[in-house]
């Protein structure tokens, strides 16, 4: 067990204001694997701080139109589009041939809901824009500035056989609804159309994003920045700690698509396919890109 002092904030129960303690007694609670008790707060399950982080993000976030909105499933290629979305918005202020801000810091990017577990005066308004910010909360949990401004959402999610952890099939369907009713407003990927195409989802994303035109060579030299083996063989990425007390290392494990070959029975796998066909049956979604 770990001593107090290096529990990651989202893990603790301080912080908790007396409205959240009363939401809490009120919400559905299941032993958790994380911690003690983990509550399900608008359909997905979270522990008492991120719980915190959420009502608190939700009440006090305000969006602006030239914010880009990183959505993810944790465990989906986070880190991967942080570094990914980072080179290509500051491709002009730091172009990717020179002494890039990569080299030299961990692609953390400010994390909504998870900075708003400490405090609700996160200052998320002086950063300089376009602000790039992460979260792992559904679409229907967004804060309501983040759907009515003109701000951008990447999302990006995976197999459910390499992350497995839940509920999987709402977060993407709800996204994917959104990337069809409104493309210009949500861009949904997957991990394993990144890894299979990442020049062309790169091109993608910078003419989602506006960012103008990107040469072939400027693209290719973002990818081989932000890959797997470039990223993750860096002394910030293998040593460092996150100001919430998470070491850097931890968001690089293999970089491979289909790890579940190596974890799951046949059986579970199969179960899991049956599933998730049975759940994108009739909504356009093709289970083909998650492989
Ligand atoms: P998070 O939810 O904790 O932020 P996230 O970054 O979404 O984690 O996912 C980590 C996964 O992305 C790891 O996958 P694995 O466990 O199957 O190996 C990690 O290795 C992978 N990853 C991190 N950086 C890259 C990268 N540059 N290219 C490809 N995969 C990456």
């Amino acid at each position: 067990t770990m001593a107090s002092s290096s529990v990651p904030v989202y893990l603790g129960d301080e912080n908790l204001t007396q409205e959240t303690r009363d939401l809490l007694s009120s919400l559905p609670s299941e032993k958790g694997w994380l911690v003690s008790q983990m509550y399900q707060y608008e359909g997905s399950w979270h522990t008492k701080a991120m719980l915190q982080g959420i009502v608190n993000c939700q009440k006090h976030f305000e969006a602006k139109d030239s914010d880009i909105i990183l959505a993810t499933i944790p465990k989906s290629g986070t880190t991967w589009l942080k570094a990914l979305l980072f080179a290509l918005i500051h491709q002009n202020k730091f172009p990717v041939s020179g002494n890039h801000p990569l080299l030299a810091t961990n692609p953390h990017v400010p994390y909504l809901e998870g900075d708003y577990c400490v405090s609700p005066d996160v200052s998320f308004s002086k950063l300089p824009s376009p602000r790039l910010m992460q979260t792992h909360l559904t679409h229907h949990s967004l804060p309501v500035s983040i759907k009515s401004s003109s701000c951008k959402i990447v999302y990006c999610c995976r197999n459910p056989k390499d992350f497995i952890g839940g509920p999987f099939w709402d977060h993407v369907l709800e996204y994917w609804y959104e990337s069809r009713k409104n493309p210009n407003k949500v861009l949904f990927v997957t991990y394993e159309e990144l890894k299979k195409q990442t020049g062309d989802m790169v091109k993608r994303m910078a003419e989602f994003l506006g960012c103008g035109f990107t040469a072939e060579e400027e693209v290719s030299e973002i990818v081989k920045l932000c890959s797997f083996e470039s990223l993750s063989s860096l002394e910030v990425n293998r040593q460092w700690k996150l100001p919430n007390g998470i070491e850097t290392n931890a968001f690089f494990r293999k970089g491979e698509t289909g790890g579940w070959r190596d974890t799951l029975s046949e059986s579970l796998a199969d179960v899991i396919d049956r599933t998730t066909e049975e759940k994108f049956g009739g909504s356009g979604l093709n289970y083909l890109l998650f492989f």
